[in-house]
């Protein structure tokens, strides 16, 4: 069972844990108090090992195709954390004797994990047991691990197996080659591995010191070399009420790393001397320096983002945006922009590591508002995709840029094309998402038209943005055709945001982001041919700006729009949707676990009828806010929320910020509470497969765009705050054009300091006037009414 309340002191609302071990569910605390630092993620997987257990070791970027037949994937590299532990001629298993007493604790603040039990084996010798673990925010490469032994039934033998064992797969698929296994000096073990595909070299390194009662212990190992594996055996007498403790170092570095490529040319002999020697250096700092470098490094980044939120209830909220928060740095591979974010971040096998519209929709917000730079690098990773997304394009027939729908290194589309079963047919159901899921094409020039507006990184926008945005736009002039019944330009034959509807004509999310995107397009090329002259010529030397521009204004000005219908203003999400049966989806709305309508229906089925899976006129809404009157909006969340099962966690948070917008601010909470517990909530079945990425980056969301009512709208700012009534005050963080911003409200007042010396006032719409923000501004309002 899980406990929140448990951190005290300065680890209040910072600390969640486990409380009692329960076998059968490992994968919960294994993805939700996973470690990482954007380089690696590593699943806070027990030192001993359970059958039910899954113990992954990713690296960002890493990734290798195990077959032609399957998708490329992050592989799953030497796990590093193993530990047999034998005690009394009795191997250590909390699935044999009893558990005690059982915590498992993620500290947010530190992010260091610790468990600790007590143990009474089949023989009925009792031990005391604690465990310590992270992954180092300040070296990537370096991780940590203590564990601390006292018999308490007497004196007994240890005995003591770890190393780093190459044997991992993913899910049965084997990506790298044998390797080559060294021990230096009978301390450091080495792994060298290399993926058999991609060819991708893995060093990794670990050493063990031993101390007993505080006191270095040396004792003399075994060494071990199997087949992919590398380790050590030790084995000592431990006296009665005596500590026992060894800290395991290890580290990961690989051929793909930016430090790799630098200086000379890369040579695997050469990354195996230098994170040799890094490797050497830092096992003589031990746990306790390294942990704390690691926790310095957290310190600054919590200095820089924490949010407060003080409320009637317990601190859930609190805990819950700072796990979010947690999360949310360890799954970006900030350090690199080659490399995308993970729908499961780096903390399972879902999705294969694989980048979606979550990247630049829901996270990266978060970090546009509080780390540009990191903002930044996750535009350059889809920079750094172009020729993937015009080879699309050209593949499909189409001119520009078609971004893929799954990417991972290359930029390429890496959707599988075969999932699940099909109830009726008992064959694999396709997967049309990387054919037919475009929005992400316009979601991406969203994402750097808002880059471009938040941070007037001009610089970005000349170099990359107006490329993308170029590219983007002339896809889906090329995408369009001309209706002549409707006299408009139509979209057929895609999926929009609601995967439960394929093969549709005219979904207005994507009609509406194409559109906008063309438009966008449009007038960033007038404002260079105006302000920016050279760079105008540039583009259109290079892309024919000026023959393209024609095409684009028919398709911005006579796209089909689907509007409001007159007497219900709802907006139809597709050609069809209204027109198809409805069911009643209580029981896969309320289920603890997620597409169960697919388990009663066939996906063909599913199409059929008005049921959706997640947010998409909804989406609409929210992204397009200004678009749309709240009477629509009301409307239609009213009405597509009675249609959606919420079976995507893409879908909470979006509810929550529309039903913000339009004042229904317990329908808010509540959605941004359901939003919250898709990870960290009691379901303990919930995030086997990883963590819910884009849901992490929603709940940010809630808070700032929908609670806060921030809207960042054509470079202009405005605030329309709608605090949940158990809240009694909301700080956060917010940087504007380079000017970072600590926001305070509560339900009476709206206090903005500017952090950091601002170039220029700041204008901030609130409610209908305008103020100006020079260094502090405070306004008087009403949270219930919004103004
Ligand atoms: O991008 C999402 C999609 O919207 C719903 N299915 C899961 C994907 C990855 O999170």
């Amino acid at each position: 069972m899980l406990q929140y309340g448990l951190g005290i002191g300065e680890d209040q609302n910072w600390l969640f844990s486990e409380n009692g071990f329960q076998g059968e569910l490992l994968g919960k605390t294994e993805t939700i108090m996973a470690l990482g630092n954007g380089y690696m993620g590593l699943r806070s997987s027990p030192e001993e090992s359970y059958l039910k257990q899954t113990r992954n070791l990713f690296v960002a970027g890493t990734f290798n195709k195990f077959d032609d037949g399957e998708a490329t994937e992050l592989p799953n590299a030497a796990d590093l954390t193993e530990m047999e532990i034998v005690l009394g001629g009795e191997r250590l298993s909390l699935e044999s004797g009893r558990v005690h007493v059982y915590q498992k604790s993620l500290n947010l603040r530190t992010g260091e994990l610790t468990r600790e039990f007590l143990w009474e084996s089949p023989k009925g010798r009792k031990y005391s047991c604690r465990f310590l673990r992270f992954v180092s925010l300040d070296n990537l490469h370096m991780l940590g691990m203590r564990m601390e032994i006292t018999p308490l039934s007497g004196e007994c033998e240890l005995r003591w197996t770890s190393g780093i064992n190459g044997q991992m797969t993913n899910s049965g698929a084997q990506h790298f080659h044998e390797g080559i296994k060294r021990i230096y000096d009978k301390e450091i073990a080495q792994l060298v591995q290399t993926t058999t595909q991609s060819n991708i070299d893995f060093v990794l390194h670990a050493a063990n010191r031993w101390e007993l009662d505080g006191e270095p212990l040396a004792l003399k190992p075994e060494m071990n070399i199997g087949r992919r594996k590398v380790g050590m055996s030790y084995s000592c007498t431990v006296p009665a009420a005596s500590v026992i403790a060894v800290e395991k170092i290890a580290s990961v570095n690989t051929s793909r790393d930016a430090e790799a490529m630098q200086g000379e040319a890369y040579s695997l002999d050469m990354l195996r001397e230098k994170s040799l020697q890094a490797f050497r250096s830092n096992f003589g700092k031990g746990y306790a320096a390294l942990l704390s470098d690691s926790a310095a490094r957290w310190k600054a980044y919590w200095d820089n983002a924490d949010i407060t939120i003080e409320s009637e209830e317990d601190g859930f909220d609190q805990l819950a945006v700072r796990f979010a928060q947690y999360h949310l740095l360890i799954m970006t591979p900030h350090h690199d922009s080659r490399y995308g974010i993970g729908a499961k971040g780096l903390t399972g096998e879902g999705y294969k590591g694989h980048s979606f519209w979550d990247s630049e929709i829901f996270i990266l917000p978060y970090f546009l508002h509080t780390m540009p730079s990191i903002a930044k690098g996750l535009l350059e990773y889809r920079y750094l995709g172009l020729d993937g997304a015009r080879l699309k394009a050209a593949d499909n027939g189409y001119e520009g840029a078609m971004y893929p729908w799954e990417t991972a290194f290359t930029g390429k589309e890496e959707t599988p094309v075969w999932g699940a079963v099909n109830v009726l047919t008992g064959k694999a159901t396709k997967i049309w998402s990387g054919f037919l899921e475009q929005h992400i094409s316009a979601d991406i020039a969203f994402a750097v038209v808002k880059y471009a507006q938040a941070t007037g990184d001009e610089a970005f926008m000349d170099a990359m943005g107006a490329e993308m945005l170029i590219e983007i736009a002339s896809f889906w002039a090329s995408r369009v055709v001309w209706d002549e019944s409707r006299q408009a330009y139509v979209i057929l034959n895609i999926i929009g945001p609601d995967e439960y509807k394929e093969h549709i004509d005219n979904n207005a999310f994507s009609n509406y982001m194409a559109q906008w995107a063309i438009q966008a397009t449009i007038e960033l090329c007038l404002s260079y041919q105006e302000t920016k002259p050279d760079i105008y010529r540039r583009l259109n030397e290079t892309f024919g700006i000026e023959d393209r521009l024609d095409q684009w204004r028919k398709v911005a000005a006579r796209l089909y729009l689907p509007s409001p219908r007159a007497g219900d203003n709802l907006i139809p999400q597709d050609d069809t949707y209204l027109t198809k049966p409805s069911i009643d989806i209580a029981p896969y709305k309320n289920s603890a676990s997620v597409q169960g309508i697919l388990r009663d229906y066939s996906r063909d089925q599913v199409i059929g009828m008005q049921v959706s899976k997640q947010a998409d006129v909804v989406m609409l809404l929210y992204l397009l806010q200004n678009r749309f009157s709240n009477e629509v909006k009301a409307a239609n969340l009213s009405y597509y929320e009675s249609k959606t099962i919420h079976d995507s966690s893409l879908s909470m948070a979006v509810h929550s910020i529309v039903a913000s917008g339009i004042g229904e601010r317990e329908t808010a909470y509540e959605f941004f509470r359901q939003a919250s517990e898709i990870d960290l909530g009691a379901n303990m079945k919930s995030s086997d497969a990883g963590i819910h990425s884009a849901s992490l980056g929603g709940i940010w969301k809630c808070i700032v765009f929908g609670f806060a009512g921030i809207q960042a709208e054509n470079g202009e700012l405005s605030m329309t705050p709608r605090l949940p009534s158990k809240w009694k005050s909301l700080r956060f963080p917010f940087v504007w054009k380079g000017t970072r911003l600590q926001i305070e409200l509560t339900h009476e007042q709206i206090a903005i300091e500017a952090e950091s010396p601002s170039p220029v006032p700041i204008d901030v719409r609130i409610g209908h006037q305008v103020y100006r923000l020079e260094d502090r501004l405070t306004v008087s309002y009403s949270s219930a009414q919004g103004s």
